[in-house]
């Protein structure tokens, strides 16, 4: 790194993620020698706001990046395999939050509060996982870390911002034709989503779960490397514009009650409890969204089971689900000369 910080871009720039990628790099002040910002050409030419100067928005090609040192990548699985390789190729590091190559075993899978550790020998390229998964194992991190983890058991409620831009503005219209009495239209959901829930996130496989849900199981066992986890997941979309939640019930391996998880995670890194259900004090997306931390609350025992616990987590999906936990990678990568 020079002394006046990184050459840095941004792939997927005019999106949803992308978007808050460029707000978190100014918010966390990142040491930004340059920003370059890569769209698709719909969006070549169009300013886009960092710190207080407007930057234009390029067409990404194969030869966009060179020169480029480190690059958050979000425009989705089929660009990051086309130009992740090549960026690498060139000298850039990628911090990719797409899936395209998230069970790649040569390549990490990583949540900087669960296992900083994996980036070590990194070749280049990095996964970020998914949101649903990422909220999860933060909050479960300091739990398994004690009495380990046989079996969890989630649902969750995602909001419409992790279908990216046109779905935040298909719920708004839905909403204000709704107010107004008139139909509602959709072109982004099978079915409508304001007032409604969608058992389907992702297309739905062969063996009866959807892609997000398999998403959840697998990349798990990746990041707590513990193919011997047994995950379970329904993930549902809802209509909220900004926060996933997640209902978790988790089997362990040894004892642990309630008040000693409530300790640990009270202490533990990005995450903040909120558990006071008597004065109607639980988390929920409205205050999650527009921060960073992993909110915990209604953690009780799971009487169904022998060592059990349940608990509700929700985090801001666009920010700790995708944006930050990207910038925090890389913040790592620098602090630790990895780049
Ligand atoms: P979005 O709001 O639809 O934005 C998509 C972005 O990708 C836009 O900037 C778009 O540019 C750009 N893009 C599309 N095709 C492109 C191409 N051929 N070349 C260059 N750029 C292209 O979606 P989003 O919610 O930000 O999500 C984007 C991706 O991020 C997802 O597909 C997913 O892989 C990943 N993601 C990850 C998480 C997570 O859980 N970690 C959550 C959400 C999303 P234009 O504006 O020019 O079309
Ligand atoms: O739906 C959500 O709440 C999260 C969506 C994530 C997503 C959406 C489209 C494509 C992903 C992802 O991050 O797994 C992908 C993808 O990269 O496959």
């Amino acid at each position: 790194m020079s002394s006046e910080g990184y050459h840095v871009a941004v792939v997927g720039a005019t999106g949803a993620v992308g978007t808050m990628m460029i707000r978190i790099l100014e918010e966390r002040n990142f040491p930004v020698r340059s920003l370059r910002l890569f769209a698709s050409s719909r969006s070549a030419g169009k300013r886009l706001k960092f710190k207080d100067t407007e930057i234009p928005v390029e067409e990404l090609k194969e030869s966009s990046l060179r020169g480029v040192e480190i690059a958050l990548f979000s425009a989705g699985a089929s660009v990051s395999r086309t130009f992740g390789p090549v960026a690498v190729s060139s000298g850039c590091v990628v911090v990719d939050n797409s899936s395209a190559f998230r069970m790649n075993p040569e390549i990490p899978l990583v949540v900087p509060e669960v296992n900083p550790h994996s980036l070590k020998n990194h070749r280049g390229l990095i996964s970020n996982p998914n949101c649903s998964t990422i909220q999860m194992v933060v909050a479960l991190k300091p739990i398994r870390d004690v009495a380990g983890i046989k079996r969890i058991v989630v649902t969750t409620f995602q909001a419409v911002s992790g279908t990216g831009q046109r779905a935040v503005v298909e719920l708004e219209q839905q909403v204000k034709a709704w107010v107004k009495g008139e139909s509602m239209e959709r072109s982004v959901y099978p079915h409508q989503i304001a007032f409604n829930c969608l058992p389907h996130i992702g297309s739905f496989l062969d063996n009866g779960y959807t892609e997000e849900e398999m998403k959840m199981v697998n990349e798990t066992r990746k990041i707590f490397e513990d193919p011997s986890i047994a995950v379970s997941a329904t993930t549902v979309r809802v209509p909220v514009f900004y926060g996933h939640s997640e209902s978790v019930n988790v089997e362990l391996k040894s004892p642990l009650s309630p008040e000693e998880a409530r300790n640990l995670l009270a202490k533990a890194e990005g995450v903040t409890v909120i558990d006071d259900p008597k004065n109607n004090l639980y988390p929920m997306p409205i205050h999650a969204a527009g921060q960073d931390k992993t909110m915990v609350g209604r953690i009780r025992k799971d009487l169904s089971v022998e060592h059990g616990l349940s608990m509700w987590i929700v985090a801001d999906n666009v920010r700790k689900g995708a944006a930050t936990n990207a910038v925090q990678i890389a913040e790592i990568l620098v602090r630790d000369g990895m780049i």
